[in-house]
C-alpha cells in the first residue's frame, strides 16, 4: 500500500454488505414511494426521507471549471532516475531515487464544457499533483509548450473569445468561429500558439501519446539558495501521435469519450501510461543570452539550444474509484510549490498564482478544499487556519495562533526543510506596459513552421482553411492572413487561396530559415505498437490460418486486435472451425482503430463486399492514412472499397506498397515471410501520412 492509498483509507466507502440508511444513519424500509395520505392523496411534508433524498440530489452538481471543464484523471508514482539534479534543487522528490512520490494527473481539454467530446481541436491540459513528503507540488501544464497570451490579465478576454459565442452558445468546444479569430487577428502574440493549435498537436491520439510542458520558466533553488531557470517537459514512452482531422470529428460522434476511455482501459489492462520528466536548465547568468525573453510564455527554448535532460519517470497505474470525488474535486494551483522550486516574474504565471486559489474557493465552496481526500497532502498539515465551510478536522486545544504560551508554543516554527522564498532584487517604476522584450510575435511561429515535415505542413494549412472557412466575417479572415504572411509567405498564400481572401502580394517579412527538428512529430515516434487497436473484419468462410497467426503475433507484441463481424457470436472458417467475434461491426467504426486487417476466404470476401458498412470501414481507414493489411481474397476487397482510386494491390506480400497498404494476394495457408514485421513497422509509424487520400470518398 503506498502513502497515497494509506491517506485515502477511512474515507473510501464500499456499500457491499450494508443496509440502506438516511444520511443520519436511520435504516429505511421503503424507498420507492413517498409518504402520502392514502393511495391517491397529497405528499406529506414530514416525509424526511424523501426530502433528504431530493434535497441532496438537487445539490449534486458543483460549478464546472471555467476552463478545462472536461477532464480525466489517474493516480500513479513519480521516481527520479538518480540524484544529478541535487546540485540545482533541494526538492527531494526530484533528486532521491529511493523516493517514489504518489501523483494524481488530470488531463483535459480547455474550451468545451464537462460533457463535450474528447477529440475536438484544442490544447490538452496536463496537470500533475505530486504528493511529496515536503507538501503538495502542482505542475499545471499543457501539451503545447507555449500559451496564447503574455499576461494573465488577458486570460478572461481570450477565454471569452474561444468559448461558445454568448448570444447563442455556439459552437461547443470548437475554435472555428468568429470571436476566437477576431481575438487572434487583434492580438498577434497568439500567432505562435495558433500554429501549434492548427497542427496535429491539438488532436492527440491518446493522452498516453502526447507531451506535456510546464510552459513557464520556473526556478530551481539549491541548498545554497542559488537559483537556476528551468523548463519542465513530459515525454510519453509511446511517442507523440495524433488523429487526423476528419477522423477526430467523426470520433466526436462515434465515441465522445475516446481519450478518456483509452486512458481508463489502458490502466485497467495493466498497460500503464509512462512519461519521462525532463528539464531544460539555464544559469541565471545566461538569462539574457537568448533572442527571446525567458519570462515570455509565448516562447520556447529550442531543445537543440538547451537540451532536455532526463530526471525521472512517471507511471500512471490506478484509476479513480469515483469520478466526482477525485477527478472533479481535484484542485490544482500553480502556487502549490515546495522547497527547491520557485516562481519567476513571468506575468502569466504571476496572475495564475492568484487565479487558481480564487477559482477553487467558488468551485469547491469554501476554504477547506485541501481536506478533500484527493487534495490532501501526505505531508503532515499543522496550521492555525480554522473553521469555514466543510471544515472536517476537529482541532483540539484552546489556541489557534502563534506564538502562544498556552499550548507549549505549538505548532512551532521549523528551522529546517522550510520553504524560503528565493531572494531576488527587483527595482523599477510602477507601470502598466507591455515589455519591449515580449514584442516579437512571429519569429517562433516561423521556427515552428520551418520545423514541420511536409505532411505536418499540409495539415496546418488544411486546419487554417477549415477554421477560417467557418468564420463569417471576411475582414477577420483577411486580417489573420496578413499576420500569417509574417510567419511564412507561402503559408499565408495557401490559406488565403483556401478561404477566398486576397493573398498577400509580396514577402515583406522574409522567413528567417531557422528550424528546431525536435518540434516535429515525425521525430517523436518510438517504434512501439503497444496497445494499438487493430480491427480484423471477418465473415463466414474466412480463411483462418494466416489471420490467426497475425492476430496472435500482434497480441504477443502488445497490440490489441479485435475481430469484427456483422453480428456478435462466431463466424465459420473455411476449414469448418469457428472464430469468436469480439464486436459487432455496427457498434464500432474504423475511426476507433489504428489499423485494419482484411483476411482471405472467397465466401467471406463476397459477404463483406455486399456489406456497405464493411466497405465503408475499409475505405475510411485508407482515407485516414491507417496501415491496412489484406490477405488472399481480402486484397480485392480493399481495391473495391476505395473504388480503385489507388493502386493498392501491387505488392509482393512482404513490404507495403507506395501507399502503405500491405497485400498478400496468394496467401491462403500462411503469410509470406516478413509480412507481420512490415505490418508492425507500419503500425509503429502510426500513419502513412504520404498516402494520397484526397480522392478517396469516405
Ligand atoms: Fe489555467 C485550469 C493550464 C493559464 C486560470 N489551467 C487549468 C488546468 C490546466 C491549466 C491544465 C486544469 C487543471 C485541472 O485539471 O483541474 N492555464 C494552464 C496553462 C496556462 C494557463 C498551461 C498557461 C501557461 N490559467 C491560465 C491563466 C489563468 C488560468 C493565465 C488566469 C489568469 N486555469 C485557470 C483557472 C482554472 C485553470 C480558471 C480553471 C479550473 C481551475 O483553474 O482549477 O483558475
Amino acid at each position: 500500500m503506498d502513502d497515497k492509498q494509506r491517506q485515502m483509507d477511512g474515507v473510501r466507502v464500499n456499500l457491499a454488505g450494508t443496509v440502506l440508511t438516511t444520511q443520519q444513519g436511520v435504516r429505511v424500509d421503503h424507498t420507492d414511494d413517498s409518504l402520502t395520505i392514502g393511495e391517491r392523496g397529497p405528499t406529506l411534508l414530514e416525509d424526511f426521507q424523501a426530502r433528504e433524498k431530493i434535497t441532496h440530489f438537487d445539490h449534486e452538481r458543483i460549478p464546472e471549471r471555467v476552463v478545462h471543464a472536461r477532464g480525466s484523471g489517474a493516480y500513479g508514482t513519480f521516481t527520479p532516475y538518480n540524484d544529478w539534479l541535487a546540485e540545482y534543487t533541494v526538492a527531494e522528490f526530484l533528486t532521491d531515487p529511493a523516493v517514489s512520490t504518489p501523483v494524481f494527473v488530470r488531463f483535459s481539454t480547455v474550451a468545451g464544457s464537462r460533457g463535450s467530446a474528447d477529440t475536438v481541436r484544442d490544447v490538452r491540459g496536463f496537470a500533475t499533483k505530486f504528493y511529496t513528503r515536503a507538501g503538495n507540488y502542482d505542475l499545471v501544464g499543457n501539451n503545447i509548450p507555449v500559451f496564447f497570451i503574455h499576461d494573465g490579465i488577458k486570460f478572461p478576454d481570450f477565454v471569452h473569445a474561444v468559448k461558445p459565442e454568448p448570444h447563442n452558445e455556439i459552437p461547443q468546444a470548437a475554435s472555428a468561429h468568429d470571436t476566437l479569430w477576431d481575438f487572434v487577428s487583434l492580438q498577434p502574440e497568439t500567432m505562435h500558439m495558433m500554429m501549434w493549435l492548427m497542427s496535429d498537436r491539438a488532436l492527440p491520439r491518446s493522452f498516453r501519446m502526447m507531451q506535456g510542458f510546464g510552459v513557464h520558466t520556473f526556478r530551481l533553488v539549491n541548498a545554497a539558495g542559488q537559483g537556476t531557470f528551468v523548463k519542465f517537459h513530459w515525454k510519453p514512452a509511446l511517442g507523440v501521435h495524433s488523429l487526423e482531422w476528419d477522423e477526430a470529428q467523426k470520433i466526436a460522434g462515434k465515441d465522445p469519450d475516446f481519450n478518456r476511455r483509452d486512458l481508463w482501459e489502458a490502466i485497467e489492462t495493466g498497460e500503464f501510461p509512462e512519461y519521462e520528466l525532463g528539464v531544460q536548465l539555464v544559469a541565471e547568468a545566461d538569462e539574457h543570452s537568448f533572442d527571446v525573453d525567458l519570462l515570455d510564455a509565448t516562447k520556447i527554448i529550442p531543445e537543440e539550444q538547451v537540451p532536455v535532460r532526463p530526471v525521472g519517470r512517471m507511471i500512471l497505474n490506478r484509476n479513480t474509484d469515483n469520478f466526482f470525488a477525485e477527478t472533479e474535486q481535484v484542485a490544482f494551483h500553480t502556487a502549490n510549490i515546495v522547497p527547491g522550486i520557485d516562481f519567476t516574474n513571468d506575468p502569466l504565471l504571476q496572475m495564475r498564482n492568484f487565479s487558481y486559489l480564487d477559482t477553487q474557493l467558488i468551485r469547491l465552496g469554501g476554504p477547506n478544499f485541501a481536506q478533500i481526500p484527493v487534495n490532501r497532502p501526505i505531508a503532515e498539515v499543522s496550521t492555525n487556519q480554522r473553521d469555514g465551510y466543510h471544515q472536517s478536522r476537529v482541532h483540539q486545544g484552546r489556541t489557534a495562533y502563534v506564538k502562544n504560551s498556552l499550548s507549549g508554543g505549538c505548532p512551532a516554527i521549523a528551522d529546517e526543510r522550510v520553504f524560503r522564498h528565493y531572494q531576488e532584487r527587483v527595482e523599477g517604476h510602477k507601470i502598466r506596459k507591455r515589455a519591449r522584450s515580449f514584442q516579437d510575435y512571429y519569429s517562433q511561429a516561423t521556427l515552428f513552421w520551418n520545423s514541420m515535415s511536409d505532411w505536418e505542413r499540409e495539415h496546418i494549412v488544411a486546419a487554417f482553411r477549415f477554421e477560417l472557412g467557418k468564420v463569417d466575417h471576411m475582414h477577420i479572415r483577411q486580417a489573420v492572413v496578413e499576420h500569417l504572411t509574417r510567419v511564412d509567405h507561402r503559408l499565408a498564400v495557401q490559406v488565403a487561396e483556401g478561404v477566398g481572401v486576397k493573398p498577400p502580394t509580396e514577402e515583406a517579412h522574409p522567413n528567417h530559415g531557422r528550424s528546431s527538428p525536435a518540434l516535429s512529430q515525425a521525430n517523436n515516434a518510438t517504434g512501439s505498437i503497444r496497445s494499438r487497436k487493430v480491427a480484423v473484419l471477418v465473415a463466414d468462410g474466412v480463411e483462418a490460418g494466416p489471420v490467426t497467426a497475425l492476430v496472435a503475433e500482434l497480441r504477443k507484441r502488445g497490440a490489441v486486435p479485435e475481430l469484427l463481424a456483422a453480428t456478435n457470436g462466431a463466424v465459420r472458417t473455411v476449414a469448418g472451425g469457428e472464430l469468436t467475434v469480439d464486436r459487432a461491426m455496427n457498434t464500432m467504426a474504423s475511426v476507433l482503430y489504428d489499423a485494419v486487417v482484411v483476411p482471405g476466404g472467397d465466401a467471406a470476401a463476397a459477404t463483406l463486399s455486399g456489406d456497405g458498412y464493411a466497405m465503408h470501414f475499409i475505405a475510411e481507414a485508407i482515407k485516414h492514412a491507417k496501415p491496412v493489411a489484406a490477405i488472399g481474397a481480402g486484397v480485392g476487397l480493399v481495391g473495391l472499397a476505395t473504388a480503385n482510386v489507388l493502386t493498392l494491390t501491387s505488392t509482393d506480400g512482404a513490404t507495403a506498397n507506395e501507399h502503405g497498404v500491405l497485400g498478400a494476394p496468394s496467401a491462403t495457408t500462411e503469410l509470406p515471410e516478413g509480412f507481420i514485421d512490415s505490418f508492425c513497422d507500419s503500425l509503429a509509424a502510426h500513419r502513412v501520412w504520404t498516402r494520397p487520400t484526397a480522392a478517396i470518398p469516405a
